[in-house]
C-alpha cells in the first residue's frame, strides 16, 4: 500500500545554481525507503510531473526520520510516498570487525610496509582499498598482483600471517567502539560479529579487548560459510544463529563489499567508511556516518545513547601540541574565526586514530595561559583540503598573533562531524554555534577539571623543556 504525504516547503539551491550533493534517506514511518519527489512551481503550473522521484545526490533535503517531517528550503512542493507504512524496528545489531570496531588499517600498513621492503618495494597506503572487505585470500591475491611479488598468494599468506597475529595485541579499538558495545550490551540488544576473517583470527583479535567476547552472542567467520562478503552468507548465518529475521538486523560496516553483503541479506546497513572522502561511494547503505560516535541507534528503533550532555559527547581525553602555524590564509580572522592551526608533523598516527569532526577542550599557550578551545579535525569539506588538518579556535580575543608559539591541547569532547555548507555564511554560523556549545560545556565539571591538566600547566609555567 502506498501512503502519500504532501508537504510544502522551501528548497535550497546553492549560490551557483547547482544542487548540493546530500544523500537523502528517510526511514520515517515507513518500512525502509521513502521516495521523495520535488515539484517545482513552474512545472506544477505547466502541469508537468515530478522533477525527480529519486532525489539521491541531486537535492538537498533535511528529513526528520522520527516524525516523518521534512524541512525543505525554497518554494517547492514535496510529495513523499512511503512504500511500507510500518516503521522497521531493528532488534539486534550485527557488526563487522576489521575497520569497523578495530582500527586495522594502521596494522596493515605496518605489516605490509615491512614485508614489501624486503622485496625492495614500498607500500603505498592508497592501495588499502584493494583489501577492504575482501576475504583474506582475495586481499592477498590483490597485493601479490599489485606489487608483482615473486611468490604465490598462498606463500604470501603463510609469510604474512605470523607477522599479523604477532601485532594483534596492538590493534586499537575504533573511537566509539567500546562505548557502542557497552551500550547495546547494557540494554540487552543482542550483538553478533560477522567478519570475512577466519574465526580463530576474529577470536584472537578480540581477546585483547576486555568485555568484547562475552558481548557477542554470535560470531561468524569467513571460514564458516560458503562465500565471504559481498555474498550475504555471513550475515544470513549470523541472523540465523541469533534466531531473528534478517530484516530486524542492523548491520554496521566500513567496507563496500560489507555493505553489499548486508543489503543482499535484506538488512538495514549503516556504513562507517574507514577511508576518508569515500562516503559518496556507499550509495547502497541506508545511512553513511563519519564515525561510530555519530551513530544514532534510535533511528533504527534501538535504545538511544544517553551520554550526550549539552550537545556534546564526552570522550577519553587526548593530547596534542606543537608550534602554531599559519593556516591556509582564508581570512578566518576576518570571518571572526582566528584558528591557531597546529602543525601535523609527527602527529600522523594520532591524527589517523581520531575521526574527523568538531571537538573541543582546553588550550595552553606558553606565554598567555589556558583558554577554552573548539576545533575541527579533517579535510574541511567546504574547502576540500587535500590534507587532514587540525584547526583549533581559541575562544578568547587576543591582541596580537602568536605564530610559532607552543600550543598544547587537551581534547575532552566531541560535537559533530565535519559538514559541507551551501554558503560561507552558513559555515561561519555553524562554527560560531560550535563555539557557543564548547564555551558552555567547558564549564561543566566533567570538562572543567581538565583546565588544570599538568600537560597544559607545564607548558604555561615553563616553556624551556618543550
Ligand atoms: N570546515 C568545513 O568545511 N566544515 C565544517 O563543518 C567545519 N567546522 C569547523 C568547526 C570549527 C569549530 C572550526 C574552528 C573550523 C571548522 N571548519 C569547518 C574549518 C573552517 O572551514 C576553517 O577553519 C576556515 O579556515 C575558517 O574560516
Ligand atoms: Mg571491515
Amino acid at each position: 500500500m502506498l501512503t502519500w504525504h504532501i508537504l510544502s516547503g522551501i528548497y535550497l539551491k546553492n549560490c551557483t545554481g547547482s544542487y548540493n550533493p546530500v544523500i537523502f534517506s528517510a526511514n520515517s514511518n515507513g518500512n525502509g525507503k521513502a521516495n521523495l519527489a520535488l515539484v517545482s512551481p513552474q512545472e506544477k503550473e505547466k502541469g508537468k510531473g515530478n522533477l525527480n522521484s529519486n532525489t539521491k545526490h541531486k537535492h538537498s533535503v533535511c528529513a526528520s526520520p522520527q516524525n516523518g517531517s521534512i524541512a525543505v528550503t525554497g518554494r517547492y512542493t514535496v510529495k513523499m510516498s512511503i512504500a511500507k507504512p510500518l516503521k522497521k524496528l531493528a532488534s539486534c545489531v550485527i557488526l563487522d570487525l576489521d575497520g569497523t570496531l578495530l582500527n586495522t588499517d594502521a596494522l596493515l600498513s605496518d605489516v605490509l610496509g615491512g614485508f614489501l621492503s624486503k622485496y625492495g618495494k614500498q607500500w603505498d597506503g592508497r592501495e588499502v582499498h584493494k583489501t577492504l572487505g575482501k576475504t583474506p585470500l582475495e586481499a592477498a591475491a590483490a597485493i601479490v598482483e599489485a606489487y608483482d611479488l615473486p611468490c604465490t598468494t598462498n606463500e604470501f599468506i603463510s609469510a604474512i600471517n605470523p607477522l599479523y597475529s604477532e601485532k594483534w595485541c596492538n590493534i586499537k579499538a575504533q573511537p566509539g567502539a567500546n562505548r557502542l558495545i557497552k551500550h547495546f550490551g547494557g540494554h540487552g540488544v543482542p550483538m553478533a560479529l560477522a567478519s570475512n576473517s577466519p574465526r580463530v583470527n576474529i577470536e584472537g583479535k578480540i581477546s585483547f579487548h576486555q568485555g568484547w567476547k562475552e558481548s557477542f552472542s554470535v560470531i561468524i567467520g569467513g571460514d564458516e560459510v560458503a562465500s565471504g562478503k559481498p555474498s550475504p552468507d555471513i550475515y544470513l548465518e549470523a541472523a540465523k544463529k541469533l534466531n531473528v529475521e534478517p530484516f530486524s538486523c542492523l548491520v554496521i560496516e566500513d567496507s563496500i563489499p560489507g555493505v553489499t553483503a548486508g543489503k543482499a541479506a535484506g538488512m538495514e546497513v549503516v556504513a562507517v567508511p574507514s577511508i576518508p572522502k569515500q562516503s559518496h561511494l556507499y550509495t547502497s547503505a541506508d545511512e553513511v556516518i563519519n564515525s561510530l560516535l555519530d551513530l544514532k541507534p534510535e533511528k533504527w528503533g534501538l535504545p538511544p545513547f544517553q551520554d550526550w550532555v549539552g550537545g556534546t559527547l564526552p570522550i577519553e581525553s587526548w593530547y596534542i601540541g606543537g608550534p602554531v602555524i599559519k593556516g591556509l590564509g582564508r581570512g578566518s580572522k576576518v570571518l571572526g574565526i582566528p584558528t591557531a592551526n597546529l602543525s601535523t608533523e609527527g602527529y600522523s598516527t594520532v591524527l589517523s586514530e581520531h575521526p574527523s569532526g568538531v571537538y573541543f577542550g582546553w588550550a595552553g599557550l606558553s606565554t598567555k595561559g589556558v583558554f577554552k578551545m573548539v576545533m575541527s579535525i579533517g579535510w574541511n569539506p567546504y574547502f576540500n583540503n587535500p590534507e587532514k588538518t587540525i584547526e583549533p579556535w581559541l575562544l578568547h580575543d587576543f591582541a596580537e598573533d602568536f605564530y610559532g608559539e607552543d600550543l598544547r591541547l587537551v581534547i575532552v569532547g566531541y560535537i559533530r562531524p565535519e559538514a559541507n555548507f551551501s554558503s560561507i555564511e552558513s559555515l561561519i554560523a555553524k562554527i560560531h554555534e560550535d563555539g557557543r556549545i564548547a564555551e558552555k560545556a567547558l564549564d561543566l565539571p566533567i570538562y572543567s577539571t581538565y583546565r588544570d591538566d599538568p600537560y597544559l600547566k607545564s607548558c604555561v609555567k615553563d616553556s624551556s623543556h618543550l
